[in-house]
């Protein structure tokens, strides 16, 4: 009788996953050491690639305003206030022990609060399934994969434009993409008519990927009246909603404000999905904490949901970092911390305001042929230029300002000390447009 180790031997040879000696004998010593001889590298990433340039580039004058990263009018790396004080509450305090497979109990009930509202009836209700995630980006993966695993013939709608990941999200979880329209490059403004075109023509209980504020990359958000009526017609299409809602304070300075078109859909009586991010809100950028929720029929479901949400976690990450979610949950939890929050994030807002009319202004100062009405009248953290790859590379090569080839200024990184420098730039390579 073959051995149990001889069976699975066996199995693996099958499965390709090992050799038998004759094989490995056959392979020679040149592709005995090519294993990965046929990897070529990866394509750049768009953002992220942005900023490996950046640091590689010794120039003094060197501007980055790729990555959305909040700078303050130093140009250095922000910790809010807040923060530091829930770390001086936490130190010493804290054991390393794992959170449970769905993270931070206390920092997802103050999550809930934040997107639903302090006293959503929903919440109360425990109608929604919610874990903690790795930031926005696993919020958003996490989805993708409990949508391909429970609906395999699902497909997402995703806007044209929208942040690039996005794309990458959904492919490697398998879910096909179809897009709808969201801009129009003319006006610099939403191209509302289309966009409910797209709605009203997808194919009924379709998944639709919305930004809840602060679109990005176009810095360009429906306002509350068209909200109401995407939120209509997805209700006559019984289309679900999906909210990847990274900039939660960015858009208004209120956090509460930005969460309005989440209302809507609320109020309306959608189901909704929703991806939350701390790293731009509170500066938590590389703590990774992040939330995802979906709004359920009932309890029953939402626990069913949740545990699927957990075992889909568990073989890819087991389950979250303890750190920045105990950061997250003492200031939201303390009412103190919590509106010292809220004054830290309008200032991170209120700045980027300011840098918005500082470039405009200088670029209207310089006498550029162009209108720049568009950067004042968009919000957030981006402003979608309208300068073309060609121009953007001309300000990478000759004035060593790095940021995404679609046009995309990442405001948070505009100061009172690059703004002249950089509408000057600006204007040079626009000027002949
Ligand atoms: N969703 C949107 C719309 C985003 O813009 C970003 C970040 C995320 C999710 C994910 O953020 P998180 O995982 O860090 O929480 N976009 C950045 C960074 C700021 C990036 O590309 O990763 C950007 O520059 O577009």
């Amino acid at each position: 009788m073959a051995s149990m180790a001889a069976i699975s031997r066996g199995l693996l040879k099958r499965r390709g996953i090992v050799r038998s000696p004759a094989a490995v004998a056959g392979l020679g010593a040149r592709s005995m050491a090519s294993w990965f001889g046929h990897v070529e590298p990866a394509a750049k990433d768009p953002i992220l690639g942005v900023t490996e340039a950046f640091l590689a580039d010794p120039s003094p004058d060197k501007v980055n305003v790729g990555v959305g990263a909040y700078r303050d009018d130093n140009g250095k790396p922000v910790v809010l206030e807040c923060v530091r004080e829930a770390e001086r509450r936490i130190a010493g305090h804290l054991n390393m022990e794992y959170l449970p497979m769905g993270g931070s109990i206390n920092m997802i009930a103050e999550s809930l609060k934040l997107a639903y509202g302090e006293d959503s009836e929903f919440i109360k209700d425990k109608k929604i399934a919610a874990v903690q995630a790795l930031s926005g980006t696993g919020a958003c993966r996490l989805f993708a994969d409990f949508q391909k695993r429970f609906l395999p013939d699902s497909q997402i709608y995703i806007p044209i434009p929208t942040w690039s990941n996005h794309h990458n999200i959904w492919r490697d979880a398998c879910v096909p993409q179809r897009t709808f329209r969201y801009y129009h490059p003319e006006t610099r403004g939403l191209d509302f008519a289309s966009l409910m075109d797209d709605i009203k023509n997808a194919p009924n209980g379709s998944f639709f990927l919305l930004h809840a504020c602060a679109h990005n990359p176009t810095g360009v958000d429906p306002s509350e009246e068209q909200w109401r009526e995407i939120s209509h017609q997805f209700k006559v299409k019984n289309h679900f909603p999906f909210f990847d809602m990274a900039y939660q304070g960015f858009a208004s300075g209120d956090p509460e404000k930005d969460a309005k078109a989440i209302r809507i859909f609320l109020e309306d009586g959608h189901l909704i999905g929703c991806a939350q991010s701390y790293a731009k809100n509170m500066g938590l950028y590389g703590q990774r904490v992040g939330c995802l929720s979906i709004l359920c029929e009932d309890e029953l479901q939402a626990v069913a949901v949740k545990s699927q949400l957990q075992q889909i976690a568990r073989p890819m990450y087991s389950n979250p970092p303890v750190h920045g979610a105990l950061i997250v949950s003492t200031i939201l939890g303390d009412p103190e911390l919590k509106s010292l929050w809220l004054r830290e994030v309008k200032g991170m807002a209120d700045r980027i305001i300011g840098m918005r009319k500082a470039l405009r202004d200088n670029l209207e100062k310089l006498g550029s042929p162009l209108s720049w009405e568009h950067v004042t009248n968009q919000i957030g953290m981006f402003c979608y230029s309208g300068m073309t790859p060609e121009q953007v590379d001309r300000l990478t090569n000759e004035f060593h300002i790095y940021m995404t080839r679609n046009g995309r200024i990442s405001m948070a990184g505009v100061t009172t000390g690059n703004v002249g420098y950089l509408a000057n730039a600006i204007h040079e390579v626009t000027k002949s447009a």
